[in-house]
C-alpha cells in the first residue's frame, strides 16, 4: 500500500496528540505537525474537526479524529503490529487504552480541582486507578513485555505529567505501585516518547497548571516558588 501525505493537528501539551505522535515516530511514518492554539481555534480547524478537538490526522484530503482511532489506522497501514496478534489479548490491550483515558480524565479532575477536599478525592482515584494495573500487570519493561506496543504509547503521555508533578511536591501516586514505577522508567528512557514533546514541555505544563486558578496551581506557587513571566 502506498502511503498518503500525513498531517497531524496538533497541540503543544495534549496527550491524545502525543499518542500519535509515537505511533508515527515508531512507525517512521513522515508526517508534518501542524500546532494550533485550543484557546483561540482557527476556522478552518472548526470546519473540519467534528468534535472541535486535536489531534486530527489529514490523510490526504481526508480527515480523521479521536486518537485511538487514528492510532490503529497508522498501525494497520504499516508493516510490524504494534497489538498482539491474540484476539482476546488485542480486545484487552484497548480496554486498557480505555483505561488510559480515564485516567487521564482523572488527571484534569487533580490539576483542575478547587478544594483541598476534591484535589484529595482526585489523587486517591489515581493512586486507585494506578493499582488497577499494578494488580493486573503481566508486564516486564513494557506492557507485554519486552515488545513496545500502542498500549504503551498511550500511557507514556500519562506518565509525562507526573514527572512535572514531582517537580512541585511527592503527591505519592506510585508508592505501593513497584510495576507501574518500573513500567514509568521504562516508557521515559523510550525515544519516541521523549520526541513526542518538544524541549519546553515541563515549563510550558506549568504555566498552563497556574492558569487553573486551582489548588495545584497554588502548590506550584507556595512548593516552588515560580511565578512565571506571562502567568495570569
Ligand atoms: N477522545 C479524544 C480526546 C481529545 C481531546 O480531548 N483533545 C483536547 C486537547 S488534549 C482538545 O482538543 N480539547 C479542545 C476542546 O475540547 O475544546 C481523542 O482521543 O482524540
Amino acid at each position: 500500500m502506498s502511503i498518503p501525505e500525513f498531517e497531524l493537528i496538533s497541540h503543544h501539551l495534549c496527550p491524545y496528540v502525543q499518542r500519535a505522535v509515537i505511533t508515527l515516530l515508531e512507525k517512521e511514518i513522515p508526517h508534518q505537525r501542524t500546532y494550533i492554539d485550543l484557546s483561540n481555534k482557527p476556522g478552518w480547524f472548526r470546519h473540519i474537526s467534528p468534535l472541535g478537538k486535536v489531534p486530527l490526522l489529514k490523510v490526504g484530503d481526508e480527515v480523521l479524529f479521536e486518537s485511538a482511532v487514528i492510532c490503529e489506522y497508522l498501525n494497520e497501514i504499516t508493516s510490524g503490529s504494534l497489538h498482539p496478534t491474540n484476539p482476546l489479548t488485542k480486545a484487552k490491550h484497548r480496554a486498557w487504552i480505555e483505561f488510559g483515558s480515564s485516567i487521564l480524565n482523572a488527571i484534569a479532575g487533580f490539576y483542575n480541582a478547587a478544594t483541598e477536599e476534591a484535589f484529595e478525592q482526585k489523587r486517591q482515584e489515581l493512586v486507585d486507578k494506578f493499582a488497577w494495573i499494578e494488580r493486573h500487570w503481566q508486564g516486564n519493561s513494557y506492557f507485554a513485555g519486552d515488545q513496545f506496543l500502542l498500549v504503551d504509547a498511550v500511557y507514556g503521555p500519562i506518565f509525562r505529567y507526573f514527572n512535572v508533578f514531582d517537580s512541585i511536591t511527592d503527591f505519592k501516586i506510585f508508592v505501593n505501585t513497584p510495576n507501574v514505577q518500573g513500567w514509568r522508567q521504562a516508557l521515559r528512557n523510550r525515544l519516541s516518547i521523549q520526541q513526542a514533546v518538544t524541549e519546553d514541555y515541563p515549563e510550558q505544563l506549568l504555566m498552563f497548571l497556574i492558569q487553573r486558578h486551582s489548588y495545584l496551581s497554588n502548590l506550584v506557587h507556595s512548593k516552588t516558588g515560580y511565578f512565571p513571566v506571562g502567568a495570569n
